[in-house]
């Protein structure tokens, strides 16, 4: 079999901390158990094939930078050859997932039956290499946002002709998914938004998105596919304002629209800076509805405004984030940790798509262990349950019950001194976090 890594000569493997090789391990260890579950399964990582596969360095300011050995021959003849270089590469890696959208796997063909019958042809063969090496299929999508038919919108669009199309789209890119066992589907809106309110009949499109989504769950149901739909927040980019822009909204849109029990959320690092919050914080939102249902880990720089997608390094983000998914019943569930990422422009060898994915899964590896170490010796959350024990006394009991009057807290209130405040103790808990990860 012809190799596209040719300077990896065997899987990727845990050497441990102390190992100086950058083609090794030094946190992410498979099969270590951490609180009940492995390392492989707490995680259950996804190379994501766009970025990895389909992505040339280009930006706003430069075209395609990079050589690579898989981008040859025809469109199908190409994407045969990414689609094998992401099996040989997610093998090595020892990832057990991919993601894809249905236009980076096969290619845009001259009408829409014959795209249809593109992805049919790419799927046959992904089927055959799952097969081979055992790989899965984390989740797949639907690209309805890079050709300009979808200028003005996908779901959202003002023209019908454009969301029909996109719902025949999604319908095929979901039968694929479903094809290829795909354990969860998502829907990401890009260009599901406006520009300006000018132009903008904002009912009308919330109606859409609505019916948009809810033609999606019918088929789903009609096929008898059991993925996971996920909705992937973003506020902002590639419009000015995004619909889902952020968890709040789009569990508010569910619910309004009679969808809240068919999707959860798929959380993407570096959208959530870009709306504003931390990681830690669109995470925590989800969990809290039972609704976190898999992550784009990855990274944003606070320096620059956009979508960077940059590989996970930065520990406190991964140990945050690990600290909600440990806590959520059930961890990260049938979802996964898919990297959403893409190496800068300069890193342009294949070898540093190696070292970046090396490098996320290590970094989330060891925010598990560091999140697992503060959950088991409390060394947080005792501070937390202190701090609201109050709720914890008979009154507090009763308002939370919703047997409380305003009437009775007006008598109460008589009885009681000045409430006294006390610290918050954040710069302590501050230190303590640091303890920890340094340990
Ligand atoms: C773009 C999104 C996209 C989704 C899948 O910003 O992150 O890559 O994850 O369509
Ligand atoms: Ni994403
Ligand atoms: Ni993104």
């Amino acid at each position: 079999m012809s190799t596209y890594f040719p300077q990896v000569t065997q899987p990727i493997a845990y050497e441990g901390p102390k190992s100086k090789s950058p083609l090794a391990f030094k946190w992410y260890d498979a099969s270590r158990v951490i609180a009940g579950k492995t390392m492989a399964e707490h995680f259950r990582f996804a190379v994501a094939f766009w970025h990895t596969f389909k992505g040339t360095g280009a930006d706003m300011f430069g075209p395609a930078a990079w050589v690579r050995d898989w981008n040859c021959g025809s469109p199908l003849e190409a994407a045969g050859h990414a689609l094998r270089a992401n099996f040989e590469f997610t093998q090595k890696l020892g990832a057990p997932f991919y993601c894809f959208h249905d236009r980076d796997i096969a290619p845009e063909g001259a009408t829409f039956a014959e795209s249809c019958k593109n992805l049919e042809a790419i799927v046959a063969q992904a089927k055959e290499l799952q097969k081979e090496t055992g790989i899965k299929l984390l989740w797949g999508t639907a690209n309805c946002f890079s050709n300009p038919r979808y200028t003005h919108g996908a779901g959202t669009n003002p023209d019908l002709n454009v969301f029909a199309y996109a719902v025949a789209q999604v319908k095929h890119a979901m039968e694929a998914t479903y094809e290829l066992g795909g354990e969860n589907y998502v829907f990401w809106g890009g260009r599901e938004g406006y520009e300006t309110l000018l132009n903008t009949d904002y009912p009308q499109e919330q109606e859409q998105f609505a019916r948009f989504l809810q033609l999606a769950v019918e088929h789903k149901k009609k096929i008898g596919f059991k993925g996971q739909f996920l909705i992937e927040p973003k506020p902002k980019e590639p419009t000015k304002h995004q619909y889902d822009f952020d968890t709040a909204t789009v569990l508010g849109f569910l619910r309004a629209h009679g969808l809240y029990e068919d999707f959860k959320i798929n959380i993407e690092a570096n959208h959530a800076t870009l709306a504003g919050h931390t990681f830690e914080h669109e995470l925590t939102v989800a969990s809290a509805e039972g609704k976190l249902g898999s992550i784009d880990a990855n990274q944003g720089d606070y320096l620059l405004g956009w979508d960077t997608d940059q590989f996970p390094s930065d520990l406190y983000s991964t140990t945050a984030a690990m600290l909600v998914v440990l806590q959520q019943a059930g961890g990260i569930g049938c979802g996964g940790f898919n990297f959403d990422a893409k190496c800068r422009r300069g890193s342009n060898d294949a070898l540093d798509l190696f070292y970046a994915h090396i490098g996320g899964m290590d970094a989330f590896a060891r925010g598990l262990v560091v999140a697992d170490r503060l959950i088991q010796e409390k060394a947080l959350s005792g501070f937390v349950a202190e701090r609201y024990s109050s709720w914890k006394s008979p009154l507090g009991e009763k308002i939370l019950a919703g047997k409380a009057s305003s009437d009775e807290l007006d008598a109460y209130v008589r009885t009681q001194a000045e409430p006294t405040v006390k610290s918050g103790r954040q710069e302590l808990l501050e230190i303590i976090r640091n303890e920890y990860l340094l340990a």
